[in-house]
Formats: C-alpha cells, sequence, structure tokens
C-alpha cells in the first residue's frame, strides 16, 4: 500500500478515531519521499503494519469509593510497536481518555522513543477515570484495581509504563506496589517510581528540563539568547512545573501558566518563590490554577488558554489540540519566533501549517518531550544493573540526549533555504530507524 492510500484505509476501518487520524497523518505527510526511496518498505507493507498498533487490550475496572459505591472505568493498554525494544510509554488517567486519544499516543510514543537514541518501542495506556476531586484512598484503589488486570500484560523486557497526565509520582507508587505483589518480582517494571524503590533521579523534572534543554538548541542555531524572553507557558502539573523552573534559572521570564479551567497572567514574571507556591498547591493540595491570582493580584482569564498574551517564545505543556489555527495566528502577529511542545500533539495541523509558513523555530512534542521517556530509558538502565546514578549524571545524560535529537532533527529536517523543518526532521529520523529494524526482523 503507498503510503497516501494509508491514511484512507485507516479511516474507513478504524472511524471515529479523529486523534489517531491526525497523529498519522502528520507523519505521513512528511515521510512519504524516504518511503518512495525505499521500494522494499512498499513491498513488505511496512506503512500499514507501522501504523497499526500491534494489540490493543482493554478492560473493566471496577472499584468502590468512599461512599461505599462501586464504580466503574474502562482501562486500556496499546502496545504500539517493540521493533526497537520493549514497549515503553505513559498511562493517562483523564475523563476524555478513549482509544483514539491512546492510539495516537502510542503511535507517537514509538517515534519519539526510536529518538531518543535507547532501545524502547512504543506504547500508551490509561482510563477514563477523573483523578479530580478523589481522595488519596480512592486514588490507591482504582490504582490497585487498574493494576489487577493490566499485571499479565507488562513486565522489565515486555512493556514499561510510566506516568503522563493524572499519573505522576503517588499513582505510579500505588500501581508498581500492587503489580508487585502479583508478579512477584522487583525488576522495576515501571518508571517515574520513587528514589527509595529504584526511581531515578532527574526522572520527575526530565521532560520539562529536556523541552527547555531542546529550546536552547533551537535558539543557538540563530544565535539567540534566552535570557529576559518572555514565554507563555500552558498547563501547571510536572511538565509545565519543570520547564518553568530550567527557564528562570536561566533568566527567562515565565508570564503564564494554566489549567482546564483557566490561565493567570502575571507581568512581574512567574519567579522561584511563586513557583514554589504553584508547586505546593498542585501536588499538595491539587488545588486551581486560580487562587494564584487571587494570591499575588494578577490577572485571571476562566475558560481560555493564554496563547493571546504577547511572548517570545511558547511552550505548550498541558494537552493535545490546545493551539488551533487562531491561536497560532494570535501568537506570530504578537512576535513569538519559538514554540517548544512540552505536550503531546497540542498544535492542531492548521497550527502547525501556520508556524512552517511563518518559518519561525517550531519544536513538535515527539522531539521536544522525548526528555521524560530518555530518561524513563535510563531509570531502566539503572535498575537493570541494579545501582543508581548522580542527579549530575542524569542530567548530563539528558543534555546529550536532547543534543542528539536536535542533531537528528537538522539532517533531516533542513531544506535548501537553509530553514530547518523540525517536524520534517523528526518524522523522517524516527521513522527510518524503525522501517529498518522492521524489516530486518521480517514480516511479522
Ligand atoms: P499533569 O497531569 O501533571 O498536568 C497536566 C496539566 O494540563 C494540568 O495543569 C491540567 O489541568 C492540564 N490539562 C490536562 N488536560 C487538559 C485539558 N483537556 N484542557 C486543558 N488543560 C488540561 O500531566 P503532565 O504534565 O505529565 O502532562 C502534560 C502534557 O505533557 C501531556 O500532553 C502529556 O502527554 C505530555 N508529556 C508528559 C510527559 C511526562 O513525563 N509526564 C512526557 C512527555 C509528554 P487540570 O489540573 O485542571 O487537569
Ligand atoms: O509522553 C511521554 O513520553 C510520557 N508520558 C513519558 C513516557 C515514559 O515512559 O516515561
Amino acid at each position: 500500500m503507498k503510503a497516501n492510500e494509508v491514511l484512507d484505509m485507516l479511516k474507513r476501518r478504524f472511524p471515529n478515531e479523529p486523534e489517531y487520524h491526525q497523529a498519522v497523518s502528520e507523519v505521513l505527510g512528511t515521510i512519504e519521499d524516504v518511503y518512495n526511496e525505499h521500494p522494499e518498505f512498499e513491498k513488505a507493507n511496512l506503512i500499514e503494519r507501522l501504523c497499526i498498533p500491534d494489540r490493543i487490550f482493554s478492560f473493566r475496572v471496577t472499584w468502590v469509593d468512599d461512599k461505599g459505591q462501586v464504580q466503574t472505568n474502562m482501562g486500556y493498554r496499546v502496545q504500539h510497536n517493540n521493533a526497537i525494544g520493549p514497549y515503553k510509554g505513559g498511562v493517562r488517567f483523564h475523563a476524555s481518555v478513549n482509544l483514539s486519544i491512546l492510539k495516537f499516543l502510542a503511535f507517537e510514543q514509538t517515534f519519539k522513543n526510536s529518538l531518543t537514541t535507547l532501545p524502547m518501542g512504543g506504547a500508551k495506556g490509561g482510563s477514563d477515570f477523573s483523578p479530580r476531586g478523589k481522595s488519596n484512598a480512592e486514588i490507591m484503589r482504582f490504582c490497585q484495581a487498574f493494576i489487577t488486570e493490566l499485571w499479565r500484560h507488562i513486565g522489565p523486557d515486555t512493556d514499561v509504563p510510566a506516568g503522563d497526565i493524572g499519573v505522576g509520582g503517588r499513582e505510579v507508587g500505588y500501581m508498581y506496589g500492587m503489580y508487585k505483589k502479583l508478579a512477584r518480582e522487583n525488576t522495576g517494571t515501571f518508571t517515574g517510581k520513587g528514589i527509595e524503590f529504584g526511581g531515578s533521579l532527574i526522572r520527575p523534572e526530565a521532560t520539562g528540563y529536556g523541552n527547555v534543554y531542546f529550546l536552547l538548541q533551537m535558539l543557538k542555531t540563530k544565535g539567540i539568547d534566552i535570557k529576559d524572553k518572555v514565554v507563555t507557558v500552558s498547563g501547571s502539573g510536572n511538565v509545565a512545573q519543570y520547564t518553568v523552573e530550567k527557564l528562570i534559572s536561566l533568566g527567562a521570564k515565565v508570564v503564564t501558566m494554566s489549567d482546564s479551567d483557566g490561565y493567570i497572567y502575571d507581568p512581574e514574571g512567574i519567579d522561584r518563590e511563586k513557583l514554589d507556591y504553584i508547586m505546593e498547591l498542585k501536588n499538595l493540595y491539587r488545588g486551581r490554577i486560580r487562587e494564584y491570582a487571587e494570591k499575588y493580584g494578577v490577572k485571571y482569564v476562566a475558560g481560555a488558554r493564554p496563547w493571546n498574551e504577547k511572548c517570545d517564545i511558547a511552550m505548550p505543556s498541558a494537552t493535545q489540540n490546545e493551539i488551533n489555527g487562531d491561536d497560532a495566528r494570535a501568537l506570530l502577529a504578537n512576535g513569538c519566533f519559538a514554540v517548544s511542545e512540552g505536550a503531546n500533539m497540542p498544535s492542531t495541523p492548521e497550527a502547525i501549517e501556520e508556524f512552517l509558513k511563518a518559518k519561525i523555530l517550531y519544536a513538535p512534542g515527539k522531539a521536544a518531550n522525548a526528555g521524560g521517556v530518555s530518561v524513563s530509558g535510563l531509570e531502566m538502565t539503572q535498575n537493570a544493573q541494579k545501582l543508581s546514578w548522580s542527579a549530575e549524571e542524569v542530567d548530563q545524560k539528558l543534555k546529550d540526549i536532547m543534543a542528539n535529537i536536535h542533531a537528528q532533527c537538522l539532517k533531516y529536517g533542513t531544506q535548501e533555504d537553509g530553514y530547518v523543518n523540525y517536524v520534517k526532521g523528526a518524522n523522517v529520523a524516527g521513522f527510518m530507524k524503525v522501517a529498518k529494524a522492521m524489516m530486518a526482523q521480517g514480516i511479522l
């Protein structure tokens, strides 16, 4: 099947999965040339095999809430591709989770993990369970129920889950505890574990830090200094918090953060002390970003995203499709010259088109946010060796990996006029490695 026929086939066979179609379409649009240069790929129907997940588990998760009511949710694990290593990818708990979203994330993860230089295949899992407003005991019972079903499909050399939206250190701890009880082994089948039981230093920071390291690489190609640059960040969870932490330490000025209810705009910039407040608010009290505006007397905009605020650089770090075409045009009109994605697929196809047309520095999530899964890979290595590395060592390896990913993007994405199309660069580099590995291992 030809690359351009695959999307139609997927839409026919898997209707009503728009996010999955969107992620596949973006990749197919950029790899067509290299795909057509390799007739052996078409003969092996490689593209169809690469777009359809290897397998999907879906199951009911039953748990009891604090009132004694019996609740059910759906649980899933999409094992997309293991050509270059064990299935690897996060678990998302959010009311919006469905198969379309998990299939897009698992597909993206396969290319992202390929770019990291580490031996990891792609997967994603999750549930439509919403952690919002749940007690600690409810979260624990839900995590245990989820793993009661999932445990037999994962393992240190088969499939290694981690966190994503709604799943952080607390949830990974509860899931890993139940996993060990059932599997009776202690080899680190999750990443993002607590530091006391096999977790890696710098894993919590890795996605946000890694995104800033990638941004620095992009800025370097233009000789631009990050100091005093005005940055808009969306989200206020794991990725957003450590993005802001690193930006502050480099002297940039972060003026926005958000959650699903709205965003805050702080013209003075969010400083270290204010970030500490946000971390406590979000990680401990599980409060709303609106409370920041009340405490510091700044603007809060309910039900909106921060892209109309003037900035030099935008770092979307909340969720998919959070920058649409209008948002992209607003960013560009306000002088934004770099967008580096902490979230997965935060820009719609129309927004991406605007960024590429304007020839700004634009880093897609599968390159810019790969630091998280990279340090997950390093956590797996440490677990296999039964030792742990210092924070400095892990941070240096993270920097090296992000620089390597950037170099791969330059290699495959530099156009004749010198503009670097990071979308094309990341997709082609990620694709070629998986494609070669699949070809070498036969028709499966
Ligand atoms: P968290 O759950 O820690 O934080 C998510 C943040 O985004 C919260 O502020 C949340 O607000 C907001 N958010 C979530 N869903 C929506 C929505 N539908 N609309 C608006 N805001 C929303 O998740 P992470 O920080 O871990 O993940 C953020 C993004 O980064 C995701 O796209 C994830 O896939 C991606 N990512 C994460 C990695 C990781 O290592 N954790 C690695 C690579 C990418 P609220 O509190 O109101 O829900
Ligand atoms: O989207 C992602 O890369 C993640 N949520 C992290 C996956 C991981 O296995 O660390």
